[in-house]
């Protein structure tokens, strides 16, 4: 449960176990192994060379900051794997849909559908072969846009997946408003929306306080549910230096995950030749799920009890005083919740003895300079807003937000998702400058609200939305209630797809439904630009060529379908936007004066320029005008109380995938190969549950609402976890997670602790 050095000591008998570091050479081979000879070499590897430099080519897997001083091959093994999966000559062409009726194609597994490869044509789904037939642009175009017409525009939703653009973005909300709706669900809403809405409310600001400086200036670094030698590995260098220098990284997360314990470079030719891993975290503590909130109660206690006894023997405050007294309001309440809150109920929900959060609470003492960082493990739970709040108090503490080398640092998905929020996707209008939108195109956007991704799928299953366009995403597969949901689908009049390749929301139609083939970011022509995790906006340079001659940028799909569905006005120019992105910067810049201010003369700034950020400067935009400390509801972060026979089922994401694309089926750092229908337990539990490894079970949801969902045939397999608590795959056990489970102020599903039972 508990690892201080070696972490091959405390592993349980019988548990599955990669036992070898992160990065190292195993990284290297896994892309050859995967990839084989079904990509276009050359090209491939131009574009890794030039992958995420200055003026080069941004990586379309995480979020990761690309940073000023890179390195010579400046990509990770699974950055890699994302440009060669854009990269394959695979290709589902026309041929490949005129043998295979959608029916069939339903059969497929998800893998497969994707390793039919880059999608060539506009199709359009025909009924009456059950086959998805070629047609021309045009009449997609018009097509598309004569059902829109017809249709209530807050009936329709344009959901987007964090990839696009912020050119293609900009327009893409743009169009959504001048058409009449701000029904813009964006992946976001599964994922970082906790943050939005939770980091916003104690900080005024929706994003991370850090640039990639304070990290590398961090005395101490607190990681909360990341998982990043497989999501974000670039960081692992960063990482691999701060311990160098003597940085005390601190890590909760039920999963011992190999990168956050070791890490080998696989850039450093003299490490590979020697394996010599460095040690990640000098204390890995295995949190149960949702059990970070009573974790940091229990730190912030010790630090409240150091204090006394500092003050009262020394005269010498260990808080910042001054900060609190200045700049926090709540400090008494949130102490007096502190102090009164028992050890045995903090040890009780986190799992985790109190010596242990004594001394991660030391190591928060001792340095100057702290960092929190945190990712899914803390966004997806029905208390994520408050475990957020939580970690901002420990950081308050001692003035950690809005110095030098300290703050807050969410680490986003994909590669682009914090951009489209700056941009103008979001449901939220009042997130939007709506007299700059007024001024630019002489119109009153519209006022109301629209959906988020919960409420999208409610209204879905309701019959209430009657289209859905998607621009990328795998939308079907990675909500909750995919029963449901599977079943509404199909009633809704129109489903427009824009994709790079075949999915399996493809395969769910609308009565009228086109899918239509994109460029992937390596295929645009023409510059784009994102934002990374850390706030930073690089231009993107692609130039391969295309999958296909007939695959289109994104910006002009839905310039052409927007075409297709508004009337003319002389200040909405979309052939000229499609024609020079530089033109749609402006209008970004125009928009957004301050955040992007000379956007078209700084696209290349080395690591990126820097939007800015209030909390960084101690300007807080909060309710209070200060940074706010909060007291939490309860300890539990699940939102479903514990009874007998109900686990705690975490959904994963494992080495091998990106989100609902599966690369391939080795986890190989947490040592599961050859299959995801697997039950994560750990052996004591698989022994209470009187079950045995490797037997087939279902698991069942345990909502208490009446609805069944299972999903069966999963191998029990025994891992290193901690008690009451199951792991799975992503999507796999989607079908598990009813969609009224979800985090409470922001809706982001909470996949990270579904209420299930086993049957075995
Ligand atoms: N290669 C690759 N890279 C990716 C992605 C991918 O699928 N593949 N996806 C991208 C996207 S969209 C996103 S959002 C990010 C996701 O990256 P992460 O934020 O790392 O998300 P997950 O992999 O879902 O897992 C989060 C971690 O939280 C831990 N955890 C679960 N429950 C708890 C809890 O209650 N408390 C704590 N402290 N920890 C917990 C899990 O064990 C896991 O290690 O990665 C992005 N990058
Ligand atoms: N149980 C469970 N569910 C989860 C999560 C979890 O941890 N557990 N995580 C959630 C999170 S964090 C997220 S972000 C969502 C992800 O949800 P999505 O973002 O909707 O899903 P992805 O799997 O990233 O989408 C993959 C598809 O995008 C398309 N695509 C790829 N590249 C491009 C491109 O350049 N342009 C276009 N137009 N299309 C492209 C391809 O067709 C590919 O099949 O899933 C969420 N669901
Ligand atoms: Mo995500």
């Amino acid at each position: 449960m508990v690892d201080r050095d070696d972490s091959a000591t405390t592993q349980d008998e019988g548990t599955v176990h990669y036992e070898g570091p992160s990065g190292g050479w195993r990284s290297l081979t896994s892309i050859t192994r995967i990839f084989g000879k079904e990509i276009d070499g050359p090209g491939a590897l131009d574009l890794l060379r030039r992958q995420n430099k200055p003026g080069g080519f941004m990586c379309v897997s995480c979020a990761w900051t690309k940073p000023k001083d890179y390195h010579v091959a400046e990509f990770c093994e699974n950055g890699a794997k994302a440009t060669l999966w854009e990269r394959t000559t695979r290709r589902a062409d026309p041929d490949f849909f005129a043998e295979h009726t959608v029916s069939e194609l339903k059969s497929w597994p998800d893998h497969e559908l994707e390793q039919a490869g880059r999608l060539t044509h506009p199709l359009r789904y025909d009924r009456t072969s059950d086959k998805y037939v070629p047609v021309s642009w045009d009449e997609a175009f018009q097509a598309i846009g004569a059902e829109l017409k017809m249709l209530d525009p807050e009936s329709t939703v344009f959901y987007t997946s964090g990839r696009a653009s912020l050119e293609t973005s900009y327009c893409y909300a743009l169009f959504a408003r001048l058409y009449g709706h701000n029904n813009l669900p964006d992946s976001s809403n599964m994922c970082h929306e906790t943050t939005s809405v939770g980091l916003k409310k104690v900080t005024g600001s929706p994003v991370g306080t850090c640039k990639l400086e304070d990290i590398e200036k961090a005395d101490a670094l607190f990681f909360f549910g990341q998982n990043t030698g497989s999501n974000s590995p670039r960081f692992l260098h960063t990482l691999q230096r701060a311990v160098k220098r003597g940085v005390k990284i601190v890590t909760f997360n039920p999963v011992r995950e190999r990168g956050l314990i070791e890490f080998v470079n696989p850039q450093n030719p003299v490490e590979m030749l020697t394996p010599k891993s460095t040690e990640i975290s000098c204390l890995y503590l295995q949190v149960r799920p949702g059990g970070d909130i009573a974790a940091l109660i229990g730190m912030c206690k010790h630090v409240l009890e150091r204090e006394e006894k500092q003050w009262a023997e020394h005269k010498r405050h260990l808080l910042d005083v001054d900060f609190i007294a200045q700049h926090t309001v709540h400090f008494e309440a949130f102490k007096g919740k502190a102090e009164t809150t028992s050890w045995e109920e903090i040890e009780a929900e986190s799992g985790i003895p109190r010596e242990y959060l004594r001394e991660a609470a030391d190591v928060y003492c001792e340095a100057e300079k702290v960092v929190g960082i945190y990712g899914m493990g803390v966004t997806q739970h029905v208390k994520g807003s408050q475990t957020i709040g939580m970690l901002v108090n420990l950081l308050l503490l001692r003035g950690n937000i809005g110095k030098e080398g300290a703050g807050i640092s969410p680490v986003r998905g994909h590669s682009n998702v914090q951009g489209q929020r700056t941009v103008g996707i979001s449901e939220k209008p009042e997130l939007v400058p709506y007299d700059a939108l007024k001024k630019l195109f002489g119109f009153d956007p519209p006022p109301k609200k629209g959906v988020n991704t919960v409420e999208a799928c409610e209204k879905i299953i309701a019959g209430d939305i009657k289209a859905f366009v998607s621009l990328g995403g795998n939308f079907v597969r990675a909500i909750p209630e995919r029963d449901k949901m599977e079943a509404a689908w199909p009633k809704m009049r129109l489903t427009v797809q824009i994709a790079t390749k075949l999915n399996r929301s493809h395969l769910i139609n609308g009565e009228v439904a086109y899918l239509l083939p994109c460029c992937g970011r390596s295929e645009e022509q023409q510059t784009v630009t994102m934002e990374d995790s850390l706030s930073m906006i690089h231009g993107s340079v692609g130039k391969a060529k295309p999958a296909s001659e007939h695959c289109l940028p994104e910006l002009a799909i839905v310039a052409g379908i927007a075409k297709a569905t508004l009337p003319p006005n002389p200040k909405v120019r979309w052939d000229e936007w499609t024609e020079d992105y530089g033109k749609v910067r402006d209008l970004i810049e125009a928009t957004y004066p301050k955040m992007f201010k000379d956007f078209n003369q700084r696209l290349f700034t080395p690591g990126g320029f820097y939007k800015g950020n209030k909390a960084r400067e101690r300007i807080w935009d909060t309710k209070s005008g200060r940074a706010e400390f909060t007291v939490p509801g309860g300890l539990s972060g699940t939102g479903v109380p514990d009874k007998p026979g109900r686990y705690r089922l975490i959904t994963l994401r494992s080495n091998d995938q990106f989100n609902t694309t599966i690369y391939g089926l080795s986890d190989r750092m947490r040592g599961i190969e050859g299959t995801r229908e697997v039950l994560l337990m750990s052996p004591d539990e698989i022994a209470a549950a009187g079950l045995s490894e490797g037997q087939k079970v279902s698991l069942v949801s345990d909502a208490g609402d009446g609805v069944h969902r299972q999903v069966d045939g999963l191998a029990v397999t025994p891992f290193d976890l901690p008690r009451g608590c199951l792991g799975g795959y992503y999507p796999e056990l989607n079908p598990l997670v009813p969609l009224s489970h979800h985090e409470e102020l922001s809706k982001t599903p909470a996949y990270k602790s579904v209420p299930v039972r086993i049957v075995a």
